[in-house]
């Protein structure tokens, strides 16, 4: 399989509960290699501008308004087939069906407060990075 890079993000739950190191280590020991991050505070709009796609889900107000109230750790995560490794890692969306082991099933507060976002596929990943690194924070 490919080298890949993929997007994720470290909460507000998580970095309000500082998790961000407990979060890498995971990260780390999956083979994932954390080669650019920076800790920002996202404005409503960015997050809007950032999880358009979900628009006009019922959640979106409570996704947005919750990734906008605290700083987040954004990140680009870097090793062999790292898009679908790093949902491994993750665990699955809602904490309750997440397996043992995951990031969510660790951390995650619900549905909602899930600790991690990661891109789901190489174009979103593409995206993503762009959307928050610009070419001289990416070392090749
Ligand atoms: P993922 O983050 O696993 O890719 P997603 O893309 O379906 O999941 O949704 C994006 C985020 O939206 C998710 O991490 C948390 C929030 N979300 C999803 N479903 C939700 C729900 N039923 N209630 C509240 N928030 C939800
Ligand atoms: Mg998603």
């Amino acid at each position: 399989m490919a080298i890949e890079r993929t997007l994720s993000i470290i909460k507000p739950d998580a970095t309000r509960r500082n998790l961000t190191g407990k979060i890498n280590a995971k990260f780390e020991d999956a083979g994932l290699r954390i080669v650019a991050q920076k800790r920002i505070h996202l404005s409503l709009a960015q997050a809007q501008k950032f999880y358009a796609v979900h628009a006009e889900r019922p959640f979106f107000a409570e996704l947005t308004e919750f990734m906008a109230s605290e700083p987040v750790v954004v990140q680009v995560l870097e090793g062999e087939g790292a898009i679908a490794k790093n949902r491994e890692v993750m665990g699955a969306t809602n904490p309750a069906n997440a397996d043992a082991g995951t990031i969510r099933k660790e951390f995650a507060l619900s549905v909602g407060e899930n600790s991690v976002h990661g891109s789901d596929a190489p174009e979103t990943a593409a995206e993503e990075i762009a959307f928050f690194f610009s070419g001289l924070e990416l070392v090749g």
